[in-house]
């Protein structure tokens, strides 16, 4: 069934050079985002996490079927929850379970199965991937459309000024069940937010993004 249409809104013309300005000052917040391991315990409100998750819900998806869930925890004692299940599961990974080439490729990072943050930070958000809608239908595109979700999540949450850090322990079943999701829902994500703590640093190879002719090609 064809549903009503009406006319869009919001958008306007802008100039050209008004538009090339606009990417310009977008590239340069961006570019000043890293991921985060050291993290303030300093409390965040709320409703700026409930803001950024409404910016990351404004997503395109699968005909429009929005198949995400986001989880956000401030409570102690869930975060310590989180913290045991996510620690035992690294420990597993750094432990044996990795393999050489992929402890190799995370060597540059510093990581070990030591996850202070997920108690530290004062925010974590669960991000879900709803294989199924409400009505049990099958969701269409949703790696997808939560991946996308999930990048405006992160935009926003740094373009509000918060450092976050994109967790994924593997598996990550665990946050279901601490979470009190459903098994439809698959746990895609643990995104850590919080105010970067004093003196926090970042691997120096953070700062080296490819290059546009690298990452892009044109035709035409
Ligand atoms: N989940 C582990 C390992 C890890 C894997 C990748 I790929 C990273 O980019 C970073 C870490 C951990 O969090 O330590």
């Amino acid at each position: 069934m064809t549903e009503a249409r009406i006319p869009l809104s919001g958008y306007g013309r802008p100039f050209a050079p008004e538009m090339l300005a606009r990417a310009h000052a977008f590239h340069r917040t961006l570019r000043t985002r890293r991921t985060i391991r050291d993290f303030a315990p300093d409390p965040i409100p709320r409703e700026i996490i409930e803001t950024c998750i409404r910016a990351a819900a404004t997503a395109p998806s699968g005909a429009n079927q929005q198949p995400w869930h986001f989880v956000a925890i401030s409570a102690p004692e869930t975060k310590r929850k989180i913290r045991e299940a996510a620690e035992a599961e690294e420990r597993a990974f750094y432990g044996g379970k990795a393999s050489d080439d992929w402890l190799d490729a995370l060597a540059p990072l510093g990581t070990d199965a030591e996850k202070p943050f997920l108690e530290i930070a004062p925010w974590l958000i669960a991000v879900f991937a709803q294989r199924r809608g409400d009505d049990g239908g099958k969701n269409y595109y949703v790696t997808e459309s939560v991946g996308i979700a999930t990048g405006m999540l992160i935009t926003a949450l740094h373009s509000a000024g918060l450092g976050t850090l994109t967790h994924t322990p593997a598996p990550m079943n665990f946050l279901s069940e601490i979470c009190g999701r459903p098994a439809t829902e698959k746990p895609l994500v643990l995104i850590v937010v919080g105010y970067p703590s004093k003196g926090a640093t970042v691997p120096a190879h953070a700062l080296d993004k490819k290059s546009l002719e690298q990452v892009s090609t044109f035709i035409g």
